[in-house]
């Protein structure tokens, strides 16, 4: 049976995902008996009840705790492809996903095990789930800049199959400006660059984002509403902003769905789309997250459709790939 989407769907793109925020609890608990990982948890249940956050450091305390289970090349594509499969039903044509090669490597995990398994699945994902693919090695903004550069050296000298970079983990106390010299080098790479900013962080790290490291978008991004004349600033530059409603709920950036300000952004001509970012933790998929925008903002069609627009037009794609899609 063909999971392929027909041709009546509007096709997303998935421009804000974290592959290892795609490991849903069954999934930890297949992969720690095939490892014999011990985990903290008696069951699945146990570890559902784990799923509920305060902020965003403490759902990276489960999010890191959990890649404990990721051993293999095998585990990398089998959580790869599980990801890839719910996507399709959900809608998404293209999806631009990130890795965090320091959290595996700093675990003894080989980046070549990494990388063979997620390229394993991106690359038979197009003919298997009508997805096509593109892969980000995100880094970890609360780990320092010089350990960034040697591993974007070995990706480098591995040949990796990435399109681009990103900047995650603890955004508070950690500026984009730390991380110049890593998005210099990139850049001269030929890279693609994003970086996530304003999610806790203030509107000040999305204008270093911008101006230090030079980011073609912007992941989150919500926090520049408190400042007029940045908001100004990205509607004039036209910046993608990559935002995901039920994840700032789930980490109480935002207080409630019904409070979000997304379909708000979307008005103001801010060049937003909606991702799911973590979806195994946050309560759900693409498709989750725009029933939830229908249900509480109201979403109409017309933003449903503009939404859609926008995730393709920021995508990293070939031409006659976007053309496809549009
Ligand atoms: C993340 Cl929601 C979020 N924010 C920052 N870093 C992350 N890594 C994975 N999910
Ligand atoms: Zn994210």
């Amino acid at each position: 049976v063909s999971t392929v989407p027909g041709p009546a769907a509007l096709p997303f793109a998935e421009l804000h995902l974290h592959l290892e925020g795609t490991l849903e609890p069954d999934l930890v608990l297949e992969l720690a008996a095939r490892n014999a990982v011990e985990l903290p948890f008696a069951d699945v249940e146990d570890l559902r009840r784990a799923y509920a956050f305060s902020d965003l450091q403490s759902f990276l305390d489960l999010y890191y705790a959990n890649m404990a289970v990721l051993r293999t090349p095998q585990d990398f594509a089998d959580m790869t492809t599980a990801y890839l499969a719910r996507a399709a039903r959900a809608g998404v044509r293209h999806a631009e996903v990130m890795i965090d090669p320091q959290a595996h490597v700093a675990r003894g995990v080989p980046l070549e095990a990494v990388l063979e398994g997620v390229d394993e699945a991106l690359s038979t994902s197009e003919r298997d789930h009508g997805v096509s693919t593109a892969l980000f090695a995100a880094f970890l903004r609360d780990r320092p800049e010089s350990e960034a550069l040697d591993v974007l050296h070995h990706l480098l000298g591995l040949h990796a199959p990435i399109v681009g970079i990103g900047l995650d983990s603890a955004e508070a106390g950690h500026p984009p400006s730390d991380f110049a010299r890593l998005y210099d080098r990139a850049r001269a790479e030929g890279l693609h660059l994003i970086a996530h900013a304003g999610e806790e962080g203030p509107p000040q790290y999305v204008v270093e984002a911008l101006d230090v490291l030079g980011v073609d978008r912007i992941d989150h991004g919500i926090r520049a509403l408190e400042d007029d004349a940045l908001v100004q600033r990205l509607v004039d530059e036209q910046v993608p902003l990559t935002v995901c409603p039920l994840s700032n709920v789930a980490l109480r950036a935002v207080d409630r769905l019904e409070d979000h300000p997304v379909l708000a952004m979307l008005d103001r001509g801010l060049n937003v789309s909606v991702h799911s970012d973590d979806p195994a933790y946050f309560g759900g998929y693409l498709d989750d997250n725009l029933a939830a925008l229908t249900t509480s903002l109201g979403m109409t069609a017309g933003q449903r459709a503009r939404l859609a627009e926008n995730s393709i037009r920021a995508a990293v794609l070939p031409a006659d790939r976007r053309a496809a899609l549009l």
